[in-house]
């Protein structure tokens, strides 16, 4: 990859977008950002497209949008609402679209990316989990790429390269075991939306910092692996290992394991998947082994960790249960980090989710959209009467 690639990022002010910049901006010459989207953060856009330039940029909230025209004497072009999304994966120039987007919003833009072959930077797990076997179908079918930004999947993604696929035996994915892994399941309850969002080792939005917490983002990882890698949920295992030093790992036959090891820091997963299948020197991160000195392994409590139990149950199902999980995941998320309801209420509102609405078999993209919608609809009011 000598010649200079052209970036669109999907989420440019969320976590994973600004890590994205920040591996941007060490590479000049390897990397030019076209295109940024924000949902309503105008004010540290302004600040990107000033450093970066991209010749378009998205505002999803329409009024932010037509606030940011305004405000600055811009040289790109403003585009607004999820419409904009679409369009600006679409029709502009890039050859590698980062999506980091939070929740379901990112699965439009990722299908435009794949219908154009573009690579799709993949760090919104959503994506595979709600519509799993539609995309990977539209991936062999327009020969696109997809190349993991999660840090578990990357580690699985740098493990295999090289193995033939008959030779896995198993995949191990790494959980930190987020802030409550030596509370009792009593306490859970009682917890605080402070207490889940202090997480032990990595930084993150407050969406996945309370996945973290509830190990939702293990199974949503569970189910993104699954697709990603094709193997069955048997073979894709969840070992606790809180030190976060090892991002994941691949049992072979033969009872060889390989694991990708490194400090917690996204940017360096994210530029894996701007550089694969070249690597880029670089001194973000700097792990002395004796420093950490020592490296634990538990099994996970599915019991305490009710998510993570249903995340494996919904595999078994299939069809748009998924969906069901995810969706009323969000609203649930959404609604503990408001107050509303407590962390524990979190599995149940799913787990009621997933027995009301109805699983249909093999979804299509419309299907998807409605499931999504109704779940949404009934977690929303589930405390209601
Ligand atoms: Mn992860």
């Amino acid at each position: 990859m000598s010649e200079q690639k052209e970036i669109l990022i999907l989420g440019s002010t969320g976590s994973i977008g600004v890590n994205t910049l920040n591996v941007i901006r060490e590479f000049p010459e390897k990397f030019k950002v076209t295109g940024l989207t924000v949902n309503t953060n105008i004010a540290d856009l302004e600040k990107q497209i000033e450093e970066f330039n991209p010749s378009y940029v998205v505002v999803t909230d329409k009024s932010k949008a037509d606030e940011l025209k305004k405000r600055i004497n811009i040289k790109c072009e403003v585009l607004s609402g999820k419409d904009g999304l679409i369009e600006i994966a679409k029709n502009l120039n890039y050859d590698i679209i980062v999506t980091a987007l939070v929740g379901f919003a990112g699965l439009s833009p990722t299908i435009e990316g794949i219908k154009r072959k573009k690579r799709i930077a993949l760090a919104n797990k959503e994506t595979l989990v709600v519509a799993g076997e539609l995309i990977t179908d539209m991936i062999y079918q327009f020969g696109s790429e997809l190349i993991p930004v999660d840090s578990e999947h990357s580690a699985i993604f740098q493990c295999l390269i090289g193995e033939e696929k008959e030779y896995i035996d198993k995949l191990i994915l790494t959980a930190s075991g987020g802030p409550f892994l030596n509370l009792d399941k009593e306490s859970l309850s009682k917890v605080t939306v402070e207490q889940a969002l202090a997480h032990p080792n990595w930084k993150m939005g407050s969406k996945i910092t309370i996945d973290s917490a509830t190990m939702m983002n293990k199974g949503l990882e569970v189910i993104e692996a699954h697709w990603l890698f094709g193997l069955p949920k048997e073979r894709i295992e969840v070992v606790v290992h809180p030190q976060s030093i090892i991002h994941s790992m691949v049992e072979f036959i033969d009872g060889s394991i390989k694991a990708q090891l490194s400090l917690p820091d996204m940017k360096l997963p994210i530029q894996y998947a701007l550089s694969f299948p070249e690597r880029f020197g670089c001194d973000f991160v700097e792990t002395k082994l004796p420093r950490i000195r020592e490296l634990t392994f538990f099994e996970p409590d599915f019991e305490k960790f009710e998510c993570l139990k249903l995340a494996y149950e919904v595999m078994t199902a299939g069809g748009t249960s998924p969906c069901i999980l995810n969706a009323a995941n969000e609203i649930a998320v959404d609604k503990f980090l408001k107050g509303k309801i407590h962390f524990t209420d979190i599995p149940l509102i799913i787990k009621s989710s997933l027995d009301k609405i109805e699983n249909h078999r093999t979804p299509d993209l419309e299907t998807i959209f409605e499931c999504d919608r109704q779940t949404r609809e009934y977690a929303e009011h589930f405390f209601d009467n």
